[in-house]
């Protein structure tokens, strides 16, 4: 299948580019080179050293004996979405060409229209070419998990039954996402069920939990096709977080209270989620929601996992709780639905702890590109808008 993926040069986009290939498919990617800038905004860089994406597309022809088609620029560009659909007439489109971040999207105003205008834009550009160029293709949308938000209820997968003084309906289940960031999604989900009802289009939108890990299956040991791993305060996701700040023994920091529970999901078993659901496309017209993460977590008991992988390798370090700089509950209820992913034959690989050690011995050697920005650790956004560091507490 011919598939494009917006955001290739990312932590997710260049991780599927080389599994889809592996599966057979033919890729074509977009990027702006945002993640880059965003992260050295943040005053940090990627553990794992990242080639320039000219030389990226060399590694990958010379590992995999196929080429990526490639066009640089800014999806917000209506002329340069359309170009590219026009060339490559994509089959799916997986979209990933989005600003990830809850921390970043809560710095100031700035950050915040930014990001929404960023994200919401290039969600409506790609559904207007789907529209007029390729109005059979699958759109692959990355939402999150967060748009639900930490409802008292269980949460289901997108929509649910309801009934309301004497009459039922299938409706929308309630978002309550935490950070300007989330709503961004929110609002793009929002656009893409009207756009499904609207133009027929077809279309999946992952709610996706928090990833972790640095492998995917089958990869080349060619360090080069290595992905991005991020670990500042507004780019690093937890788990990611926790093994980079243990490999240069550095206390892990659960936020607050610290039992914030969150679906997680290793790198390895998102692809296998994305793959499955690009190859099990949507009916014409079909919106369809998919949470998709592997298990639920406290964020303190995934700390303490960490702890212990550490240990096995000779690594000490403490688990610190330190000021949650986000508004958000640290005591909850959550209880999630995640089958239909499963019902498509999703494996997942149930072994959080396997994959931390992974992730802890491949980031060991690089310590000194973490120790080097260290200062990026500390989170300093708060979402009560005052910069400044969190402290360590009691938790
Ligand atoms: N947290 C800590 N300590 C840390 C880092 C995070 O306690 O050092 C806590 C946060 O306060 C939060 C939880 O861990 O309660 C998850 O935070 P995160 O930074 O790992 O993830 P989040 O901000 O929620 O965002 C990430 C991705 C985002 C994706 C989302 C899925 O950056 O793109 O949408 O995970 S979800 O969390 O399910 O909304």
């Amino acid at each position: 299948m011919r598939i494009l993926i917006t955001g290739v040069d990312g932590y997710l986009g260049w991780s599927l580019a080389q599994h889809l290939t592996m599966r057979g498919h033919e890729i074509g990617g977009a990027d702006a080179y945002f993640r880059r800038k965003w992260v050295e905004e943040m005053g940090s860089w990627s553990a794992t050293p990242i080639v320039s994406m000219p030389e990226r597309l060399r590694v990958f022809k010379d590992n995999f004996n196929k080429e990526i088609r490639f066009w640089e620029g800014n999806l917000c560009d209506y002329n340069l979405v359309e170009k590219i659909f026009r060339e490559f007439q994509p089959a799916a489109i997986v979209h990933f060409g989005e600003c990830p971040s809850a921390p970043y999207s809560m710095i100031d105003v700035h950050h915040a229209t930014w990001v929404q205008n960023n994200n919401i834009t290039s969600t409506m550009n790609l559904l207007f070419a789907m529209r007029d160029i390729t109005p059979n293709a699958h759109l692959v949308k990355l939402g999150t998990m967060g748009e639900y938000g930490t409802p008292d209820i269980d949460i289901p997968e997108g929509f649910f039954e309801i009934e309301f003084r004497g009459r039922k309906a299938r409706l929308s289940f309630p978002r309550q996402a935490g950070s300007w960031y989330h709503w961004s999604k929110v609002h793009g989900s929002n656009n893409i069920m009207f756009a499904c009802k609207l133009y027929g289009l077809r279309a999946t939108d992952i709610m996706q939990g928090v990833v972790f890990g640095t492998r995917i299956n089958g990869m080349p040991e060619d360090e080069r096709l290595w992905s991005r791993l991020d670990f500042d305060q507004a780019f690093g996701t937890a788990i990611n977080r926790y093994c980079c700040q243990a490999v240069i023994g550095h206390p892990l920091t659960p936020y607050g209270a610290g039992h914030q529970k969150r679906g997680f999901l290793p790198l390895r078993d998102s692809m296998q989620c994305l793959t499955l659901t690009l190859e099990n496309p949507p009916k014409p017209g079909e919106y369809r929601v998919f949470n998709q993460f592997e298990e639920v977590y406290d964020i303190t008991e995934l700390a303490d996992k960490v702890q212990r992988a550490a240990a096995t390798l000779g690594l000490t370090v403490e688990v610190r709780h330190i000021e949650n700089p986000r508004a958000e509950l640290e005591n909850h209820y959550y209880n999630p639905d995640h089958k239909h992913l499963l019902d498509l034959g999703y494996q997942p690989s149930h072994d959080v702890d396997a994959e931390i050690t992974i992730m802890l011995k491949d980031l060991m050697r690089y310590r000194n590109r973490i120790e080097a920005k260290r200062e990026a650790l500390i989170p300093d956004v708060r979402w009560d808008g005052r910069r400044e560091k969190s402290r360590f507490v009691k938790a």
